[in-house]
């Protein structure tokens, strides 16, 4: 293979939950189009991004963390994540500066191995251990599986994330576009405003609510002057989660929307007009009607 050819193929950022993949994306794209949180299990579904140099185009397939499924809605999870190292032509396996070895990375080493795809290891959260954590951390992973390469990152300072691009660059095959260059991702903007809404309500909520929330926009529409409308349905399991999300007079709703719109406004470039409803609809998680309305199916 030459090493002058213009390279594109898919990559599948995968690992446990919580450890930064879609932080990691979004540095890597230069945008942020996926939501991210301090909770476990933000990301519900596959959401594929893309990034053009003169080199080549990388898409990347940002996938739920893996975690032990306790209903549908996880079960979906983990099978997306899963189901994705087959689809791609490298994985980026990315893992926080731990010398143990887990649960949720041993199950994903051995779908990896069986996918018998080539992995880049990324070490993220660098920022927060020493240089000898990083290389033991190393030695672990590549002990357990058969590693082309590892970069030490920090997705949130932005540190290695370059070097981590011309890597990925590397071990891509040659071939032409994919994706107009202009392209980011393919999600709709609706999508991502409820993304958007989902991410500030994973944020400001507690305890068990936040992991009970889906958000689906129902309206969706520019005006004439330019202003866009959008209302929103943010799910929820209970009647006492319903009455969390709508906080004291109404306070916490106000505070998911002031801060939902902001981000919407930014993406949009446009006035948002954004009206929030809160709708209990019963153990919806573990409901394969409503999750397939929802788009957790594939
Ligand atoms: N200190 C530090 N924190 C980070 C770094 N990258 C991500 N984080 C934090 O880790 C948390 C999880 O980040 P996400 O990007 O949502 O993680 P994820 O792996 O996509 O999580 P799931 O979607 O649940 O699988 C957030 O609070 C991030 O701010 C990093 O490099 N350093
Ligand atoms: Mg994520």
């Amino acid at each position: 293979m030459s090493d002058t050819g213009y390279r594109s193929g898919f990559v599948a950022i995968v690992g446990r939950t919580n450890v930064g993949k879609s932080t990691l994306m979004n540095h890597l794209i230069g945008m942020k189009i996926a939501i991210t949180s301090n909770k476990p299990q933000t990301t519900r579904r596959r959401m594929r991004t893309v990034f053009t140099n003169d080199r080549g185009q990388i898409v990347f397939l940002d996938t739920p963390g893996i975690h032990l499924a306790h209903n549908k809605l996880s079960e979906y999870m983990d099978s997306t994540a899963y189901r994705s190292v087959d689809d791609v032509d490298l994985i980026l396996f990315v893992v926080e500066p731990e010398t143990y070895i887990g649960k949720g990375e041993q199950q994903m080493i051995s779908r990896i191995r069986a996918s018998g795809k080539p992995v880049i290891l990324a070490i993220n959260k660098s920022d927060t251990v020493d240089e000898d954590r990083i290389r033991k951390t190393a030695e672990v992973y590549c002990g357990a599986l058969d590693i082309k390469e590892t970069a030490a990152v920090s997705a949130l300072k932005g540190i290695g994330i370059d070097s981590l691009t011309d890597a990925i660059m590397r071990y891509l095959p040659e071939g032409p576009a994919l994706y107009d260059e202009d392209t980011v991702t393919d999600e709709t903007e609706r999508d991502i405003c409820g993304e958007i809404v989902r991410e500030k309500a994973l944020r400001i909520l507690r305890d068990e609510v936040p992991h009970g929330i889906a958000v689906s926009v129902e309206r969706f529409k520019e005006r004439d002057d330019g202003i866009i409308d959008i209302d929103a349905e943010i799910i929820c399991e209970r009647d006492s989660h319903k009455g969390i999300i709508i906080g004291k007079g109404g306070s916490m709703l106000k505070r998911i929307g002031s801060e939902s719109r902001k981000d919407i406004e930014e993406l949009l470039e446009a006035h948002v007009n954004l009206r929030l409803f809160v709708k209990v609809r019963k153990d919806w998680r573990q409901n394969t009607g409503i999750l397939r309305s929802l788009g957790y199916n594939e």
